[in-house]
């Protein structure tokens, strides 16, 4: 199987390419990023050498660049990873979510409907869902539940899904789309909680928690998304959606927390921070249909995927140094409100 991996270079989607040169050695990676500031070649360091793997630079919403790309590799499969991704950006510069996430995702489609896929799958998020209150704590989003998008990054996803779901049913592509939770681990970008919480605490320097820490998020191991992921494209059924966490919820405050104490350094420096506009108060998964369908369940529990993701971060400094000496430093200043 050749398969075409869209941003491979950020976090899920390198995690991904690791996993399928591991896994199945007999499939061909090609991985098309256009290495935004999320986007880092290092990560691929690992497979760059593979005889299986290629890495091309390219941006997905270039209608040329794409169509001439599949005229030439001609992939089974596309696994479409390439997204701006953080929710604090998009309040603050919603347009590249629109361009990436939505146009991107078109000519993605269109590449495909032209030139031929066994299978297009749209990798999304339980954010298109919107939240679920906090003092419900037998609701969960199933496959049913219908949109409610909050912030411009899970409008655009949302957007995204809605173009795919028609490519299925108006010219019959063959999709899938997976909405996964909150991941977690390696090679995660040090704007995200988790990452920015251990490389901040590294450094000694203040815990931002927005509002009170209430707000729950479903963590799930990076691994165990990319399983799933794994399964749907070789298993699941076209033109479904599939939701994909590991029933792992907890407050904001208490992932911070569990991260100062691993590091043993002081609660002193949880600091509470103004809000983030429009924050999402919980999101929790009902992962029965790919339990049920696939088989699928996660494998790392939090206290040992926790574990493991400080400990990665503490042996693989200069990885995340070098991203917090480069581009990113202005936008972390701001986001500490020291701009
Ligand atoms: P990320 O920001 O770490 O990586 C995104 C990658 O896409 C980067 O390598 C970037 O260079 C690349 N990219 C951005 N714009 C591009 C463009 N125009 N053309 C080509 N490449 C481009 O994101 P992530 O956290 O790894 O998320 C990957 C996907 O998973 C996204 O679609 C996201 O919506 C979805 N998702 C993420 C989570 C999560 O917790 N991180 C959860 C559910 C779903
Ligand atoms: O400094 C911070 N302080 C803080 O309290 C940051 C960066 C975040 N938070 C809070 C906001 C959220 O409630 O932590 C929670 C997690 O925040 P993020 O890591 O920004 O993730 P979230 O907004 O939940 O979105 C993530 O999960 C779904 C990914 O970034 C999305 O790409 C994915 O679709």
């Amino acid at each position: 199987m050749k398969l075409l991996i869209t941003g491979g270079a950020g976090f899920i989607g390198g995690n991904f390419v690791h996993r399928i040169l591991r896994q199945h050695t007999e499939d061909t990676v090609i991985c098309l990023d256009a290495l935004t500031y999320a986007g880092n070649r290092e990560t691929l360091a690992p497979v760059m050498d593979n005889s299986h793997f290629a890495f091309i630079k390219g941006d997905i919403a270039d209608r040329a660049f794409v169509y001439h790309l599949f005229e030439v590799e001609k992939p089974d499969v596309l696994v479409n990873f390439a997204a701006e991704s953080h929710v604090d950006r998009s309040i603050i510069d919603p347009e590249i979510f629109l361009r990436t996430n939505i146009m991107g995702t078109s000519v993605l489609l269109d590449a495909c409907r032209i030139y031929g896929i066994t299978r297009y799958h749209q990798v999304s998020t339980d954010e298109v869902y919107g939240d679920l209150p906090l003092d419900k704590p037998d609701q969960f989003f199933t496959e049913e539940t219908p949109l409610h998008t909050s912030s411009p990054y899970s409008a655009s996803k949302a957007g995204a899904d809605l173009l795919v779901q028609a490519y299925y049913r108006t010219y019959g592509l063959p999709v899938t789309i997976s909405r996964c939770s909150n991941n977690y681990g390696p090679y995660h970008f040090p704007e995200k909680l988790i990452p920015l919480m251990i490389t901040r605490a590294l450094q000694d320097k203040p815990l931002p928690v927005y509002g009170k820490g209430a707000n729950v998020r479903d963590w799930l191991y990076v691994e165990d998304h990319c399983s799933a992921i794994d399964l749907i494209i070789r298993s699941g059924r076209v033109g479904e959606i599939y939701n994909i966490g590991g029933h792992n919820e907890q407050t904001n405050l208490s992932v911070v927390q569990t991260i100062v104490q691993a590091l043993g350094k002081s609660e002193d420096l949880i600091q509470f921070v103004a809000d983030r506009p429009g924050h999402d108060r919980r999101y929790a998964i009902d992962p029965t249909k790919i339990r049920k369908e696939l088989g699928w369940e996660p494998t790392t529990r939090f206290t040992e995927g926790i574990q493991k993701t400080i400990a990665w971060y503490l042996n693989h400094k200069p990885w995340w140094e070098h991203i917090l000496s480069g581009e990113y430093k202005n936008y972390d200043r701001k986001m500490q409100g020291e701009l």
